[in-house]
């Protein structure tokens, strides 16, 4: 069924099970001395979060007719380099965090050492993913996503951003430093979510402007309300109106800009993003819901 015909919360729903039964299948705990780090990757990665980046790969996959089976994997392994990302930022040495998803940390449930190896399996778990032949009959195209999820996650990516964010606390950065930093550090891989599916549509990168364009927006969009999300939920908790980032002495867009402000520069990023898919038809209808979902959702 095209997922154009089902709306957003129901594709939300069936693609938060499609992704559990994969991370089910492929991490089936051994019965030797890894079950702990099995059972880690498990407890980080099955039941929970929204699962918007799979979401995103199948949505723009449906604008091109990629099959669903290369666009699932593809979304998978974007999830396996995200769940790794969230495991490694609730360390001790970066965030340290106590609660994911509504449950303890990795580091809490298990211990520091196994939370370092589950994230770095998850890690390698997308590129073999990526490099098996099921995702794409063509192995210029897989060895593409796998360079395209390399530069996404590492240095010029989500890595340099974490990078740059670690560094924050020592700096007063300026709306455009934040904005450069948020590009990285949650844009990139809402980048490689279009990306993707553009490799595997081989849409000619002169051809992808519109969708990078989308991804920009969305991905700022995506940053400021979960910045307004922080400080709505320090309102209900600690009753002070300010959220955990800013606490911690980290310039975000809403310390920046206010609260009222943001909320409109995310709102009109919304708008840009949507407009940037004018040139397709209502094949592109889930992208626009994602756009809006970016903003409107409560966690
Ligand atoms: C070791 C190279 C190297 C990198 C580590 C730790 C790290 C890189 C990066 C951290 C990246 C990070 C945690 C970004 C935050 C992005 C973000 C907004 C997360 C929340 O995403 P949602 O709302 O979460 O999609 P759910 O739970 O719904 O999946």
């Amino acid at each position: 069924m095209a997922v154009v015909s089902i709306g957003l919360k129901p594709a939300l729903d069936r693609m938060a099970k499609d992704v559990d039964i994969l991370f089910d299948t492929w991490l089936k705990v051994p019965g030797d001395s890894r079950a702990k780090l099995y059972e880690a990757m498990r407890h980080a990665a099955i039941g929970g979060g929204k699962r918007l980046r799979p979401m995103l790969i199948v949505a723009a996959c449906e604008v091109f007719n990629v099959d669903r089976d290369s666009a699932m994997r593809a979304g998978f392994a974007v999830e396996c380099i995200h769940v790794y990302s969230l495991i490694h930022d609730d360390l001790p040495c970066m965030d340290d965090d106590d609660l994911r998803r509504g449950k303890p940390t990795v580091h809490k449930a298990f211990d520091e050492a196994t939370a370092v190896l589950a994230g770095d399996c998850l890690l390698a778990l997308a590129f073999e993913i990526l490099g098996e032949k099921a995702t794409h009959a063509d192995p210029f195209v897989r060895a593409e996503l796998m360079a395209e999820l390399a530069r996404a996650s590492g240095p010029a990516g989500m890595g340099g951003g974490q990078m740059m964010d670690l560094e924050a606390e020592h700096r007063e950065l300026d709306l455009p430093a934040v904005t450069r930093l948020q590009q990285l550090k949650t844009g990139a891989l809402i980048g490689f979510c279009l990306e993707a599916a553009c490799i595997m549509a081989r849409i000619p990168p002169e051809h992808r402007t519109h969708l990078r364009g989308y991804a920009r927006d969305l991905g700022l969009a995506f940053q400021i309300a979960d910045d307004l999300l922080d400080v709505e939920g320090d309102e209900e908790n600690t009753g002070k109106r300010v959220g955990k980032d800013a606490e911690a002495g980290k310039a975000t867009f809403v310390s920046l800009l206010g609260v009222d402000r943001a909320r409109q520069q995310a709102e009109m990023l919304v708008d840009q993003a949507i407009d940037h898919l004018r040139d397709f038809g209502e094949e592109a209808d889930m992208l626009r819901a994602i756009a809006r979902f970016a903003i409107e959702r409560t966690h």
